[in-house]
């Protein structure tokens, strides 16, 4: 069974990691008070699969060797034989850690993957990088050593952050450096929350344009997501339903958690074929292997069907078989994580990979894919190519669900956007001085970010090029 450790950074990465473990706990069927989730009803939904969910359980958590097969029905249980969350810490204030650990899931996390500080970064991604890089340096190192001498098997590590403040861009990059540096045979996996049309801080278009060169150089696959789209399907949900079936919601008071909860199912998707069995099951590891054909390009747009914005506790009638619409719904715009369009014109598939998890067979599948082959347009040498998972284990509180993940060129969207935020503050040169102050910032370090996104948007730019097929294989020199 792979494992996963969390590194969550900054005040976003921290509350999405505060949905992320109550979630977890939901679809092993754990009962924890933030969900109300009831073993017994889990059990009773997952049916023989049951046993599936507590062999999985080692893949997010440190169980001691004494229990490794004790079957965990509550939190008390959990408490009691002192199991652990597979987490980092790590935030430059310390009000959202401190309150997750004084909250009903706080005996999780360890104290020793526990990094705070006061008063923050200032939304400044160089006091970040530099300042809190360069001080906290061995702090994470230990802090991350110690989560990963406890894992036998680790697959890769989940980053989870914003862009927009000064920690998650920063001090989350300069994370990510190190775990690249010291662990370079692990995945890092990155799930981060793009600024982008609702900014609330002036400084976010320069600390995204610093962070998307470090994602750039050192993740294995980055998910983004950006906060516009995520409040888009906040707002359909609330259009189509009152939610009588779903619990803990309540949008106007807690509109982030909504949010952060969409992130955690992508997240819980993403790695359920190397926590579940599966008769086609995904391993982590294939997806950079199949859906990052360039060491750079791998940007990866998702979207998922159906979407919870808190875990739902039943099964209901219509969702019985995994129907077509499923996967149409998985390629409707209105589930789509990121503001990228896949169908944009002169846009090209990459690569392709679709995981579809609970009651689906692979004729479901084979059929789907081919209606996918129909509506999208590929590259030449990517057209026969599309990746499937099937993992056994639906998530809690449903018969199947299907992510989509796509490498396409309407990716560089994304970049052209940071870049012209980015533009639009520093022609003036607003707010520069701040970055220019911090040791180890150059200002150079704004022009090498602006041509490294160039340089992403121009090889997605010759890769629409139906002409450009001669890259050439072998140089003779
Ligand atoms: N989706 C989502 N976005 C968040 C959340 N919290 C903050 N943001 C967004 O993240 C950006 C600000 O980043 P923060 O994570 O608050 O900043 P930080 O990393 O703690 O950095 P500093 O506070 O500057 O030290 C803004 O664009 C917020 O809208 C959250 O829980 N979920
Ligand atoms: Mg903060």
């Amino acid at each position: 069974m792979s494992e996963f450790i969390t590194v969550q950074v900054g005040q976003c990465g921290n509350q999405i990691g505060s949905a992320f473990w109550p979630l977890v706990l939901h679809e092993y069927g754990v009962q924890s008070a933030s969900t109300g989730t009831n073993f017994l009803k889990i059990q009773r939904n997952y049916g023989k699969k049951a046993d599936d969910l507590l062999d999985a359980i080692h893949s997010f958590f440190v169980v001691p060797d004494n229990l490794y097969n004790f079957c965990f029905k509550s939190m008390a249980d959990l408490k009691k034989a002192k199991v652990k969350a597979r987490a980092v810490l790590i935030d430059m204030e310390d009000n959202v850690i401190a309150g997750l650990k004084r909250g009903p899931l706080g005996h999780l996390y360890e104290q020793a993957c526990t990094i705070t500080n006061y008063p923050g970064s200032a939304n400044n991604w160089a006091i970040g990088y530099h300042d809190h890089g360069t001080k906290y340096h061995d702090n994470v190192e230990n802090a991350v050593r110690r989560a990963v001498e406890k894992c036998s098997s680790l697959h890769g590590f989940l980053c989870v952050h914003s862009l927009g403040g000064g920690t998650g861009s920063g001090l989350g990059t300069a994370t990510l450096k190190l775990l690249a540096d010291y662990y370079p045979n692990v995945d890092r996996l990155v799930s981060c929350v793009y600024p982008m049309l609702t900014q609330d801080v002036v400084t976010a278009p320069y600390n995204a344009l610093l962070a998307t060169r470090e994602l750039l150089e050192h993740a294995t696959c980055v998910f983004p997501v950006d906060n516009a789209s995520l409040m888009d399907i906040c707002a359909l949900q609330m259009k189509k339903k009152e939610n009588a079936d779903q619990i803990n919601y309540n949008v106007s008071c807690r509109p982030f958690q909504d949010m952060n909860s969409i992130v955690v199912n992508m997240l819980l998707h993403l790695t359920s074929g190397s926590r579940f069995p599966g008769n086609l099951n995904m391993d982590m590891n294939e997806i950079a292997t199949n859906l990052v054909p360039y060491p750079r390009l791998h940007y990866i747009y998702s979207s998922v069907s159906p979407i919870d914005l808190t875990a739902s506790i039943t099964y209901t009638a219509q969702e019985a078989k995994l129907q077509d619409e499923l996967f149409s719904n998985a390629w409707s715009r209105n589930n789509r994580l990121i503001k990228v369009d896949p169908l944009q014109p002169n846009g090209v598939i990459l690569s392709s990979a679709h995981i579809a998890r609970g009651n689906c067979s692979m004729t479901d599948l084979k059929r789907n894919i081919e209606r996918f082959r129909g509506k999208m347009k590929f590259t030449i040498w990517s057209e026969e190519a599309a990746k499937v998972g099937l993992c056994s284990v639906p998530p809690a509180g449903h018969s199947a669900s299907v992510l989509c993940l796509l490498n396409c060129s309407a990716m560089s969207g994304l970049f052209r956007n940071v870049l012209e935020e980015f533009s639009r503050l520093y022609r003036r040169k607003a707010h520069v001085h701040h970055y220019t102050q911090v040791e180890g910032f150059d200002e150079a370090d704004f022009r090498n970010g602006t041509e490294s996104i160039r340089d992403s948007i121009a090889q997605y730019r010759e890769l629409e090029n139906p002409k450009r097929t001669d890259v050439p294989r072998l140089q003779v020199i």
